[in-house]
């Protein structure tokens, strides 16, 4: 049956019609892509009023255009597994927005991923890199592989297949890939190393290297510092700092590992980190000698973080569960999309939970977002609290480009500088009687670099 989509959102409509107006249509481009609808439809509602206020923007239909990719590439990745079967996996790239510069977004390896879950992650790349103040446009790539069980070989085999195709699209002004859930400093390495073999040329192609061959001091760090230090930024509002505050953070992977680290340096306390099996929860602080166990279990041993409640005896192992239900100042969700749902999110400020730093790309459902928002709790949106990773990743082809390398020290002043100047962008467009709506300070400030971009450059 024909859908009835309305053609344009201009008019006499409120606000809230036009919004809807424009979800239908999108709706009707792209059938099932839920993710993809809820990250556009959290945008649209924050910039509609501005789109609305600026002749400009309506006239360039630069949301029309935000929404849907400049180009996708979908490939086949074949590869023989340790036993000698064929393995077929599907791979993609979505160039969302090269208006502030070239593609730049990461990689994920997972049995999730699809066309539409890639394309709501490329659409908040847009917006978080033009947040980060570098010249770096959107996207964002993977495949629908699972690392999880494979051997070195086995990987190495698939990111070589992957690679093959892949190159012919990538280059450090074209555009960049990195890490994301499932390709951390291994899967970097033997896609660089295929990239390296096909084009016959040493450069930024992807950045997240390993610092002895081109990556960037601190670059594995920049994701879980750069979400703390926009907490703080977000804490010293109120007049707090993290020192001595429970926290709470999910996941166990990049993120969450130096989520944790940053906040028991700065003296809070961590109580939990999790896997997509469960949560361990240790009352006495996750300390640096025990998150550099964890380390070792998640980053070499590749095991499972429950094992943590078997070799710390008073911490315990919550199967099958998540974090949210431990009571806690602050919650530092970092491990995937839709983690925190609108119950999770009324027991965190039940709890007592005031300021919540999204390390993964939207881990809150709209209606949890809700939450927090009515609640007037401190609520940094992913595309600003996360964006500490692609920025050193920004620093990284800089460094490439210059054939240079920054000091740790001048790399983080670099990374705190940028999460300051987010902060400061959020609070400006987020105002709100006294109370700064961070999602709406987020989008706006993201999208206004872009739109305006859009407008200069013409229409294409
Ligand atoms: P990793 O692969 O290193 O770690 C992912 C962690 O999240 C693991 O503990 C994993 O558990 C858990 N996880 C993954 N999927 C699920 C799921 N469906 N349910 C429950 N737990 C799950 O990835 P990263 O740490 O790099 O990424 C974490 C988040 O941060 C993602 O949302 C990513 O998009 C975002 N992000 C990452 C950046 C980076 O620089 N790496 C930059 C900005 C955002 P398990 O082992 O069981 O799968
Ligand atoms: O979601 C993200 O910002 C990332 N996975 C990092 C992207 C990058 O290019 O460093």
């Amino acid at each position: 049956m024909a859908i009835a989509v309305p053609e344009s959102v201009g008019g006499q409509a409120t606000i809230e019609q036009q919004v809807d107006g424009f979800m239908m249509r999108v709706a009707a481009q792209s059938p099932g892509e839920t993710e993809f609808h809820q990250a556009v439809h959290e945008v649209v509602e924050s910039v509609m009023p501005l789109v609305q206020s600026k002749k400009a923007y309506r006239d360039a239909k630069v949301l029309d255009r935000m929404v849907v990719p400049e180009n996708v590439i979908l490939f086949r990745v074949v590869w023989t597994d340790d036993a000698g079967q064929v393995q077929v996996n599907r791979g993609y790239r979505i160039r969302m927005s090269t208006v502030i510069g070239p593609n730049k977004g990461g990689l994920r390896f997972h049995p999730s991923v699809t066309l539409g879950l890639l394309k709501f992650l490329a659409f908040e790349q847009v917006f978080k890199n033009s947040l980060t103040t570098l010249p770096l446009g959107g996207g964002k790539g993977g495949s629908d592989f699972d690392p999880k069980g494979r051997s070195d070989s086995e990987v190495m085999r698939f990111c070589q297949s992957f690679m093959t195709e892949l190159y012919r699209y990538i280059g450090p002004e074209i555009d960049v890939p990195a890490g994301d859930i499932g390709v951390g400093g291994r899967e970097i390495g033997f896609l660089f190393g295929q990239y390296r073999r096909l084009t016959h040329r040493f450069n930024g192609a992807l950045t997240g290297k390993n610092a002895i061959w081109g990556g960037s001091n601190l670059r594995p760090e920049a994701t879980g510092y750069g979400s703390v230090y926009f907490a703080s930024d977000m804490l010293s509002t109120r007049g707090e700092s993290p020192k001595g505050k429970i926290a709470i953070v999910s996941g166990s992977g990049n993120v969450a590992q130096y989520t944790v680290e940053k906040l028991t340096t700065l003296g809070a306390k961590v109580v939990t980190m999790s896997d997509s099996d469960g949560t361990i929860m240790d009352s006495e602080g996750i300390t640096a000698e025990k998150l550099a166990w964890v380390m070792e279990l998640k980053n070499v041993r590749r095991g499972r973080i429950r094992e943590y409640a078997d070799h710390f005896k008073g911490a315990k192992y919550l199967a099958g569960k998540r974090p949210w239900g431990v009571p806690c100042d602050l919650a530092f969700p970092s491990a995937t999309q839709n983690e925190i749902d609108e119950d999770s999110a009324r027991l965190l400020v039940k709890n007592g939970c005031f300021c919540v730093s999204e390390g993964a790309n939207m881990p809150s459902r709209p209606e949890a977002v809700d939450v927090f928002l009515n609640a007037k709790i401190l609520y940094g949106p992913g595309k600003a609290a996360n964006a500490g990773g692609v920025a050193v990743s920004g620093l990284e082809m800089n460094q490439n480009a210059g054939c240079m390398r920054r000091s740790r020290q001048d790399v983080d002043q670099q990374l705190c500088t940028i999460m300051h100047s987010i902060h400061e962008n959020c609070v400006k467009y987020g105002q709100e009687n006294g109370f700064v709506n961070y999602v709406r300070g987020a989008n706006c400030a993201g999208f206004v670099k872009v739109a305006d971009a859009m407008v200069h450059q013409g229409y294409m």
